[in-house]
C-alpha cells in the first residue's frame, strides 16, 4: 500500500512525499505533530499538516538562520530563539564558542521531547549548558526583556494557528526594545510565490521595516517548503548584513554545507518580482 503525506500549498497546488513508515502521530495542547519517515528526505517533521523540516534538507534553513547575522557579528554573546523546538537554530549557533547564553522560548514542550527522541540530528545540542529552555509563549516572554540580546531568531510557524503572534507589530516591537544597541532580529519570513505566502511576506517585511531602522529580506532554495523559495527577514538597529560583513568569519573555522560568504553576499539580491511585492 501506497503511503504518501501532502502539504496544500493553494487549492489547485500540492506537495507530496512518499512516506517508508510513520514514526509518531499526537495532539499536544497547541498542535497536530507528525514525524515520519521517507524515502526522498529522510525523517521529516509536520505541524498541523504542514511540513517543518526534512532531514534531508533542514541545513539550508538552519544554517541561512544562523550563520547570516554571526557572519556580521561575531561578537555576538547573548541570543534568543523565539520557537525553534526542533534544535536546528540551536545546533547552527553552538558551533560558536562565542556564544555565552541561548535562551529559547518555545510553546509546545512536546515538540521539544518528541524532537530529541526521533530527531536526534536536530536536536542534538538542545543540552549544551549555554542553552535554557523557557517553555513559554515567545510573545509574553519578549515583552519583558529590556537590552538583553544580540541577536534574535524567530524560527515560527506559518503566520496561522499557534505562530500568528510572532508575526505582530506588537511582537517586533518588543524584540527592538529587547535588543542590544547593536541588536539583529532575523525571522522566517515565508515564500513570495503562493499569493497567500506573498501576502504574509509582505505584511511581515512592512511591519518590521516600521520598527526598525534597517530591514532586508534575503532568500534560499529550499526544496521541502512551498515553491522552493523561501524568504528571510534580517533586521537591525545598525548593522548592515554587507556593508558589516566581518572579515573574521571565516577564521572562526565553523563547518557549513550551504553557507559561504560569496552566498552570503547574493542572498540579498532579490528577483524583480519580490523587489516589487516588498
Ligand atoms: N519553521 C517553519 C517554516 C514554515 C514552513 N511552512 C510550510 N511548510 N508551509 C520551520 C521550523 C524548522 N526549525
Amino acid at each position: 500500500m501506497d503511503l504518501w503525506f501532502t502539504e496544500y500549498y493553494t487549492k489547485n497546488a500540492r506537495f507530496s512525499i512518499k512516506i517508508d513508515k510513520p514514526v509518531i502521530s499526537l495532539n499536544s495542547e497547541f498542535q497536530r505533530i507528525d514525524i515520519f519517515d521517507s524515502y526522498a528526505f529522510g525523517r521529516v517533521l509536520v505541524l498541523d499538516g504542514y511540513l517543518m523540516l526534512t532531514e534531508k534538507d533542514e541545513f539550508i534553513y538552519h544554517e541561512m538562520m544562523t550563520h547570516i547575522p554571526m557572519a556580521v557579528n561575531p561578537e555576538i554573546r547573548d541570543v534568543l530563539v523565539i520557537g525553534a523546538g526542533d534544535g536546528g537554530v540551536i545546533r547552527e549557533l553552538t558551533k560558536y564558542e562565542t556564544i555565552k547564553r541561548i535562551d529559547m522560548a518555545e510553546i509546545d514542550k512536546l515538540v521539544v521531547d518528541l524532537c530529541k527522541k526521533y530527531l536526534p540530528q536536530t536536536a542534538c545540542k538542545l543540552d549544551d549548558p549555554r542553552v535554557h529552555i523557557y517553555y513559554e509563549d515567545g510573545l509574553k516572554f519578549v515583552r519583558s526583556k529590556n537590552n538583553e540580546y544580540d541577536l534574535i531568531i524567530v524560527d515560527s510557524t506559518d503566520p496561522f494557528g499557534p505562530g500568528e503572534d510572532l508575526f505582530t507589530r506588537e511582537f517586533y516591537g518588543n524584540c527592538y526594545k529587547a535588543l542590544k544597541s547593536d541588536g539583529i532580529l532575523i525571522n522566517q519570513h515565508e515564500s513570495p510565490y503562493y499569493p497567500n505566502d506573498a501576502l504574509a511576506a509582505q505584511k511581515t517585511h512592512n511591519r518590521i521595516k516600521s520598527i526598525f531602522p534597517l530591514a532586508k529580506v534575503y532568500q534560499a532554495h529550499l526544496p521541502t517548503y512551498p515553491s522552493g523559495h523561501w524568504l528571510f527577514g534580517f533586521a537591525s538597529k545598525g548593522l548592515d548584513p554587507i556593508d558589516d560583513l566581518s572579515s573574521n568569519w571565516s577564521m572562526l573555522g565553523i563547518n557549513t554545507r550551504y553557507y559561504n560568504k560569496e552566498l552570503h553576499k547574493g542572498c540579498f539580491a532579490l528577483p524583480t518580482y519580490v523587489k516589487e511585492l516588498l
